[in-house]
C-alpha cells in the first residue's frame, strides 16, 4: 500500500493560509480512497428552536486547521497509519425532510461500500438517522453511544417523524439498533414528563446523566460503557450541547450542568479498541458561537474519532484480534 497522504505541510505553508479541508487534510479526489472520511451534512431543516447547524461543517473546517498529526493522549498518528481525506459535503434539499434523509443515506451508503469508516459533521440531529441505516446495511444492528444533553427518542414535532429531537426513537423502531446496547451520556435539563424517561428506558436504553459524570468519574463511566458495548460494532453520535453552555455555546438547544469538553475528550479516549463503525458531531451553529470555542471543540472531538480509528487499524478490532 502506498504511504497515506498527510495533512498539508504547515512548516512550508502557514496553519491559515490555503483551503479548509478537515486538519488540512487531501480531498476524497485527490486520494481515490480512503480508510477514514470526513464529511459534512450543511442540514439543519430539523431543529426545534435554533437554527444555524447548516453552518456547521464549514466551521468546523475552519478550527480544524490547528490540529497537529501526533496524538499523545493515545500514542498514535492518525493520519500516518491510514488515509483520512475529506470528502466534502452531502448537498441535501433544505426545503424536505424527508427528501434530505433519504439522500443523506443514499450518500453515506455509497461512500462507505468499499469499507471507508465515515466521521460525520453536521448539521442538525436529524442526519443520525440516515447514517445509522447506513451503518446498518453493512453492520447488522449496531450499539450506540449517544452523547447529548437530551434523550432524542421524542416521537414526534408538529406531526413530523424526522427531526433533529426523534431520530433514536425512529432507529430503534427500524430495527437498526442492537437494543442490548444503547447508552445516552450527559443528559441533563428539563423534559416535557417523566414519562420522557419512561419511554426511553422501554426503547432500551440506559442514561449517564451529565451529574453521574461527574460523581462518578470518567473512569468508572468508561468501564461502565464498555461492558454495556462489548465487541458490538458501535457508533457513536455526539451532540455538541453534551458539553456545558460555557464549553459550546455555538449549539441550538443549549442546557445547562453539562460535561467539560476535557471530560467528553476522555470519556472518547476511553472508548480505544472499541469496534467503532462509524461517528458524527452534530449541532455546532457558528451564529452562537465565541471566539471558535464551539467549533475548536468540535473539531478537537472529530479527531478523536479519527484517532479512534487509527488505533484499530494499527492494532486490530477486537473481532480481528480474537
Ligand atoms: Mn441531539
Amino acid at each position: 500500500m502506498a504511504e497515506p497522504r498527510g495533512p498539508v505541510d504547515s512548516s512550508r505553508i502557514p496553519r491559515f493560509a490555503g483551503p479548509a479541508t478537515f486538519a488540512r487534510l487531501p480531498r476524497l479526489e485527490e486520494v481515490g480512497r480512503a480508510d477514514v472520511a470526513i464529511v459534512g451534512v450543511p442540514f439543519d431543516s430539523g431543529v426545534s428552536y435554533r437554527p444555524g447547524a447548516r453552518f456547521g461543517p464549514s466551521a468546523v473546517r475552519e478550527a480544524s486547521r490547528l490540529l497537529r498529526p501526533y496524538h499523545p493522549g493515545l500514542d498514535v498518528s492518525p493520519f500516518a497509519t491510514q488515509q483520512v481525506a475529506d470528502a466534502g459535503d452531502i448537498a441535501c434539499n433544505p426545503f424536505a425532510i424527508n427528501e434530505a434523509v433519504e439522500t443523506i443515506e443514499e450518500a453515506a451508503s455509497a461512500l462507505t461500500a468499499d469499507g471507508t469508516r465515515l466521521v460525520t459533521i453536521g448539521g442538525d440531529h436529524t442526519i443520525a438517522l440516515p447514517l445509522l441505516r447506513a451503518a446498518a446495511r453493512v453492520h447488522g444492528p449496531v450499539a450506540l453511544l449517544h452523547f447529548d444533553a437530551h434523550l432524542d427518542t421524542w416521537d414526534t414535532y408538529f406531526g413530523a417523524e424526522y427531526t433533529h429531537g426523534t431520530p433514536f426513537r425512529r432507529a430503534v423502531e427500524e430495527g437498526i439498533l442492537d437494543t442490548e446496547a444503547l447508552s445516552h451520556v450527559g443528559t441533563r435539563g428539563p423534559l416535557y414528563a417523566k414519562k420522557d424517561l419512561d419511554d426511553d428506558r422501554r426503547m432500551g436504553f440506559g442514561v449517564v446523566t451529565s451529574a453521574d459524570v461527574m460523581r462518578r468519574g470518567v473512569d468508572e463511566v468508561v468501564d461502565a460503557l464498555r461492558q454495556r458495548i462489548g465487541e458490538r460494532p458501535l457508533y457513536l453520535s455526539i451532540d455538541i450541547d453534551v458539553l456545558d453552555p460555557a464549553h459550546a455555546p455555538g449549539t441550538g438547544t443549549p442546557e445547562a450542568g453539562g460535561l467539560t469538553s476535557r471530560e467528553l475528550l476522555e470519556i472518547l479516549r476511553g472508548l480505544a479498541g472499541a469496534n467503532l463503525v462509524g461517528a458524527d458531531v452534530v449541532e455546532m451553529a457558528p451564529a452562537y458561537d465565541h471566539a471558535e470555542i464551539t467549533s475548536v471543540a468540535a473539531s478537537h472531538v472529530a479527531y478523536d474519532l479519527v484517532s479512534l480509528f487509527a488505533l484499530n487499524e494499527k492494532h486490530g478490532t477486537p473481532a480481528e484480534r480474537g
